[in-house]
């Protein structure tokens, strides 16, 4: 720009120009450093937001300056190409692009662009339908219920019976059941071959199907689905009493009950839909398990209502705003505890904070470090040796924008226990004995410590399978003298890991003479002689 209004001084009067260019000489290098020194830098980003429906993201990303020349790039592989793209020419640090057009439960890469300066392409998961059979495709055969015959595949009819809120004395059973042909919808399925369907016709009652999805990281939850129905309400008195509904509850289903939570949709009489609508809404998830009920309810026994469910869907709101990676984790004794690392990458730069505990209910939070990173390294100590994993989880905030956790994983704090400890005494010869033993992790320094009894010091014999890691150890001691007792103890351990020592001290003898005497003598079928074992042949 300042050099074409240079060239337009210069036409105009050139002697001018040269004053004007000498003048400005200085400036426009002062302006190039200027902008060389402080080139616009992508501080975060790209952050993928899954949308619902689950074709479409949102891409968030920001700059340390502001700029209205912002492009998002998707694709279907990290080096392209990039069939699919978004613009944000609003001057901002915070850029936002909806990028629409994607294919559900599939992966991408995107990556942006801000005034040339390019990020990386991170990819990302269109959200996951966490609902099985969701379609209403497959259906089993169920008996000893008295609102059908069938129920969907992953789903479970349920009915409060008797059902009957103002005593008219007209409840009765629910109907339930795969494509049934009443208030028909227009087509027959919203999704693939088969529905959902239910209905009553001048009764009361309250049912419908319900399933329970597990396992659940807190947030978020978008429930959506195609729903079609109809009230025949020429007879209708009083028509908030006839509902049809799905909703998404925080918790477990609880039998006997009517549902309660988040109404994600809900149609009163009168009325009708049968051209199929498109229903969502969103439930927070604290309990870790979430309940979707599809419901016909009748109060009040004046009319007839039909419902028909299909393409439900369940998702995190939040999909995968934060992608974690490269979890490793070691330990190393200090005193009697343990102290363990714990290390991770995150796509961007976020806070850094770890739950652990002994299950996957956590109970210890390690302290929130507010600085934003990708590669973060949690230190714990102190933990308490266990013979069982524990449990831990990562988690990684956007101040102000994200908020996500990482799946559950484990780290070990070896507590080793030794167990099948044996000593073989080689009868044959009499002056070896073998000692072999187990250890519930893999251990890679194994020692036996042995003495005649009586003596001040113990000889040490390391397995020849150190240092290689394992979970079954054996050493021979030799050589032995014979017709003595020997005492003995294992250790096992090594790379960081706290010993485990057999104490106190066991035994076992050496023949008095070798050869088969001895060898009749303490084993009726031949080979070494346990320690604490029997003789017993067949
Ligand atoms: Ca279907």
């Amino acid at each position: 720009m300042i050099t074409l209004a240079v060239e337009v001084f210069f036409l105009y009067n050139p002697a001018k120009t040269i004053t004007l260019l000498v003048r400005l000489m200085p400036m426009l290098c002062l302006m190039l450093l200027g902008e060389g020194a402080s080139a616009l830098t992508i501080t975060y980003g790209p952050v993928v937001a899954t949308q619902d429906p689950p074709t479409s993201v949102k891409i968030i990303w920001w700059t340390d300056q502001a700029t209205s020349n912002n492009t998002a790039y998707v694709g279907s592989s990290p080096t392209g190409p990039w069939a699919l793209s978004g613009t944000n020419p609003a001057s901002a640090t915070r850029h936002e692009v909806l990028i629409t057009g994607l294919v559900g439960d599939s992966t991408y890469y995107v990556y942006v662009d801000s005034a040339g300066v390019s990020s990386t392409p991170v990819p990302f998961r269109t959200g996951t339908n966490l609902l099985i059979n969701s379609s209403f495709e497959n259906w089993h055969s169920i008996s000893g219920v008295s609102w059908g015959s069938q129920e969907p595949d992953g789903w479970h009819g349920w009915e409060i019976y008797p059902w009957d809120p103002y005593s008219s004395g007209y409840q009765n059973h629910i109907t339930i059941q795969m494509d049934r042909n009443t208030g028909v919808p227009t087509p027959l399925t919203k999704d693939l071959a088969h529905r959902a369907s239910m209905d009553e016709g001048w009764r009361t009652c309250y049912g419908g199907l319900f399933q329970q999805v597990e396992s659940l990281q807190p947030g978020d939850y978008i429930v959506s689905g195609w729903v079609a129905w109809k009230f025949q309400d020429t007879h209708y008195q009083h028509y908030a009493d006839h509902k049809v509904e799905i909703i998404a509850r925080d918790g477990p289903h609880v039998p006997g009950q009517p549902p309660t939570g988040t109404v994600i949709w809900q149609a009163t009489a009168p009325g009708e839909e049968l051209n199929w609508k498109y229903v969502q809404g969103v439930v927070k998830c604290t309990s870790g398990t979430l309940t979707v009920y599809a419901n016909l309810r009748s109060d009040f026994p004046d009319g007839a209502s039909f419902v028909h469910f299909d393409g439900m869907r369940l998702m995190s709101a939040q999909g995968v705003a934060i992608g974690f990676s490269n979890f490793q984790t070691n330990y190393s004794y200090n005193g009697s505890s343990y102290d363990v690392v714990i290390s991770y990458d995150t796509n961007i730069p976020s806070t850094t904070q770890v739950e652990w505990g002994p299950t996957s209910s956590y109970g210890n939070t390690t302290p929130y470090d507010p600085t934003l990173v990708t590669h973060h390294v949690v230190q714990i100590t102190g933990v308490q040796p266990s013979t069982t994993p524990y449990h831990y989880r990562a988690r990684a905030t956007v101040p102000g924008e994200y908020d996500n956790y990482s799946a559950d994983r484990t780290f070990d704090a070896p507590q080793i226990v030794l167990s099948n400890i044996a000593a073989a005494v080689d009868v044959f010869a009499g002056v070896s004995c073998t000692v072999s033993w187990q250890t519930n992790f893999q251990t890679s320094s194994n020692k036996v410590y042995y003495r005649k009894v009586g003596d001040p010091n113990y000889t040490v014999v390391q397995c020849s399978t150190d240092p290689t890691a394992t979970s079954q150890h054996t050493c021979v001691l030799a050589p032995l003298e014979l017709g003595t007792t020997y005492q003995y103890h294992v250790e096992s351990g090594g790379a960081g890991m706290l010993f485990a020592v057999s104490m106190p001290d066991r035994t076992f003898q050496t023949p008095a003479q070798p050869g088969h005497n001895m060898f009749y003598g303490f084993s009726l079928v031949g080979g070494p002689i346990l320690e604490h074992g029997d003789d017993v042949g067949p």
